[in-house]
C-alpha cells in the first residue's frame, strides 16, 4: 500500500513463560488470553500454546505466540526446544515462595545457554501481587535481580488481572522499539462518563447534569 498513513503492519513474536511449578505461568498465560482464571491448580505437561491478537498501536497489530512451558521441564529433554526462537523470555516467580524466585538464576543460565545463537528479550515477573501480606521475596531483590542482567520487570496478579495486559503489551512494545503512552494500559477500556455542571451563581444548587450540552467526556486512566 502506498498512503503510509493507511498501512497497517502485522508482527509474530514468540514468547515463552518459565519459571518454577506451580508459580502462575498457565494462570498469567490464560489471564491474558482469555481473561478467565481458575483457581485449582492443574500442572502443565511439556507446554501448552495461547495465541493473541494485540492492537499495539493504531496501525501496529501483533499476533503473540505465548507458550507456557511447565515447570518441571528444566533439566529435561525438551526444553531447548520449546524455547528454540523465542523472541521474550518471562521469568516467572511466585513473590511469596522464596524459593521460586531462587531458582530463578537455573532458568535464567538454562534458557541463556539455549539462546546462544540469539538472545531473547528477557523480563522479571512476580506473580500474585494480590498476596502481597505473605511475599516472601523483598522488592529490591526483585528490582537487583533484574538490573543485575539487564532485563524489564514487572509485577502483576493473575488472580486479579493487575498489570498482565499491561507486561505483555509493554515487553512487545520494547521489543518492537515502540513507545507506548503512559496511559496506554487502559487504552482500550475507555470510561465515558457524562460532564455534569455547577451553576455558576448559585452555589447552593445541587450538582446535576446538564440537560443542554448532552455531551459526553472520554476519560482514560491508568492502573498501573
Ligand atoms: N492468589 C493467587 N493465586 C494464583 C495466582 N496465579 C496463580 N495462582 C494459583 O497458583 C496455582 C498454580 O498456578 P499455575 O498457573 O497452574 O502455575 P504454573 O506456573 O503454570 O505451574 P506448572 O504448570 O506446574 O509449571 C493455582 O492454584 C493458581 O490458581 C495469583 O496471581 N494469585
Ligand atoms: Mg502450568
Amino acid at each position: 500500500m502506498s498512503d503510509s498513513e493507511g498501512e497497517t503492519y502485522e508482527k509474530q513474536v514468540k514468547i515463552v513463560l518459565v519459571g518454577d511449578g506451580s508459580s502462575g505461568k498457565t494462570s498469567i498465560s490464560e489471564r491474558f488470553s482469555k481473561d478467565s482464571f481458575n483457581r485449582d491448580y492443574n500442572q502443565t505437561l511439556g507446554i501448552d500454546y495461547y495465541l493473541k491478537r494485540i492492537n499495539l498501536t493504531r496501525n501496529y497489530n501483533v499476533t503473540l505466540a505465548v507458550n507456557d512451558v511447565g515447570g518441571q521441564t528444566l533439566g529435561g529433554a525438551m526444553l531447548d526446544k520449546y524455547i528454540f526462537g523465542a523472541d521474550i523470555v518471562l521469568l516467572i516467580y511466585d513473590i511469596t515462595n522464596l524459593q521460586s524466585f531462587e531458582n530463578l538464576d537455573d532458568w535464567y543460565h538454562t534458557v541463556t545457554k539455549y539462546c546462544a545463537s540469539r538472545k531473547p528479550l528477557f523480563a522479571l515477573v512476580g506473580n500474585k501481587s494480590d498476596l502481597e501480606h505473605l511475599r516472601t521475596v523483598k522488592a529490591e531483590r526483585h528490582q537487583r535481580f533484574a538490573k543485575e542482567r539487564d532485563m524489564l520487570s514487572y509485577f502483576v496478579s493473575a488472580k486479579t488481572g493487575e498489570s498482565v495486559e499491561n507486561l505483555f503489551r509493554q515487553v512487545t512494545a520494547h521489543l518492537m522499539h515502540i513507545v507506548l503512552p503512559k496511559n496506554d494500559y487502559d487504552a482500550t477500556r475507555v470510561i465515558t462518563a457524562p460532564i455534569v455542571r455547577q451553576e455558576q451563581n448559585n452555589a447552593s444548587t445541587p450538582v446535576k447534569a446538564s440537560p443542554t450540552t448532552n455531551t459526553t467526556r472520554t476519560s482514560i486512566c491508568s492502573l498501573q
